[in-house]
């Protein structure tokens, strides 16, 4: 059987990785693959974290099993943290999944199982694994258009134009927040407008959210996906935990069933739970615990929260720097759009070609799309990846 085993297309960002680690460069820049970096380059374990960690190992007596569904305590923290009061407690039915992954996956599942006819939506373009995921499960999938590479804002007349082209039944996958790979997002109008949207075409909106707290701040970043959950019949959210806790290989995520009709929730419950059993039986516990420590005591929430303020308004910066370097040496405001995205990621519209060069050349890695992870950078190499951009664009 193994000599039919079929080769697989690589994932673009992975394989970016395993390049910049095999690059001799000293001076060598990544811009690549989505996790968090300080201006030393590191990836910490937020303090919260570490301060939770010793705690844990003080208080926990048994690794046991705990439930298909997680611990109760990380689902309500989490389904807190992400929906607030924009739904009550008993409108949703939740599991906790190995990271944001697991429940993406899971929520894709729970659509062929339930509606094998219906097509998911996903933005053009989107997170590489969302449409790799679909293809593997043999789930119907189409683009909508979303960003204007001229402008480098949402192509919001597209998006809607497309959308309406949906058939009822079929599943809209948003991103909640800071868009993976563009950079841009929705205006609250636009957030609204998507909402009429489903409800007059009867879609399921299915939104991804593994940046809350990396864009306009913890509640600001929640609040289109608040909307959504609030005001149509049923929404799927998968939530991660990996980025604005730091918590990446712990695997640490949540799927999400919201439903207006409370009486929909047990069976939503039941199939969730259902799912992990098929697919790993009880999910990951450490991160997960990890995370319900910190949402449930007022100190370390208080420490988690200023921590990732920080990581936030220092993305924030570096945009802002970028942005103004680039229009000093372009003498364009081409790339002004670059302070106006938000999360960790934009893509500077430049070709494949242009990135080749910047990669061989200047020793800096972005994705061949033009996506640059903007907490790759610092405030001393900004300047250099702005001299690099413009000699590649040539001006
Ligand atoms: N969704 C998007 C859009 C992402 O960028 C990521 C990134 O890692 C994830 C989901 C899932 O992350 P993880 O499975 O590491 O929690
Ligand atoms: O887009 C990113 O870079 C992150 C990390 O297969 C990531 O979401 C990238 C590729 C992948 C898994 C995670």
């Amino acid at each position: 059987m193994f000599s039919d085993l079929p080769t697989h297309a690589p994932d673009k960002i992975l394989q970016l990785m395993q390049m910049f680690r095999e690059d001799t460069r000293t001076d060598k820049i990544d811009l690549g693959v989505g996790v968090y970096k300080n201006a030393e380059g590191q990836t910490p374990v937020m303090r919260a974290i570490k301060a939770a960690e010793k705690k844990l190992w003080e208080v926990e007596t048994t690794k046991s099993y705990v439930a298909l569904a997680g611990a109760p305590d990380y689902n309500d923290a989490m389904v807190k943290l992400v929906l607030g009061d924009a739904v009550a407690r008993d409108q949703v039915a939740s599991v906790a999944t190995p990271g944001g992954t697991g429940a993406v996956r899971q929520s894709f599942e729970l659509v062929k199982m339930v509606n094998p006819d219906a097509t998911v939506w996903y933005s053009n373009p989107t997170w590489g694994n969302h449409v790799s995921i679909l293809k593997y499960l043999g789930v119907a999938n189409k683009a909508y258009r979303y960003f204007d590479a001229a402008s480098g804002t949402v192509d919001f007349d597209g998006m809607i134009a497309d959308l309406n082209s949906a058939k009822p039944g079929d599943v809209v996958l948003l991103h909640g927040c800071c868009h993976n790979p563009t950079g841009a997002n929705l205006t609250a109008e636009q957030w609204q407008t998507v909402v009429d949207t489903l409800l007059a075409k009867e879609l399921l909106p299915m939104i991804d959210v593994a940046y809350q707290g990396f864009g306009d701040g913890l509640e600001e970043d929640a609040a289109g996906l608040r909307l959504v959950a609030s005001s149509v019949p049923e929404t799927l959210i998968a939530a991660s935990c990996s980025k604005n806790f730091g918590v990446y290989r712990e695997r640490t995520g949540i799927l999400m069933a919201v439903s207006a009709d409370k009486g929909k929730v047990g069976p939503a419950q039941a199939n969730l739970a259902y799912l992990n059993r098929q697919n790993y039986s009880f999910p990951p516990d450490h991160g997960a615990r990890l995370v319900s420590m910190i949402l449930t005591d007022d100190a370390l929430l208080a420490d988690w929260k200023a921590e990732l303020e920080e990581v936030r308004l220092g993305m924030l910066e570096l945009r802002q720097q970028l942005a103004d370097e680039l229009r000093r040496l372009t003498n364009t405001d081409r790339f002004d759009f670059i302070a106006r995205h938000r999360g960790m990621f934009s893509m500077l519209g430049l070709t494949e070609d242009q990135i080749v060069t910047l990669r061989e050349e200047h020793g800096i890695y972005a994705v061949s799309d033009s996506r640059i992870n903007i907490a790759g950078l610092n405030t001393k190499t900004v300047p250099i990846l702005a001299k690099a951009v413009a000699e590649v664009v040539g001006v």
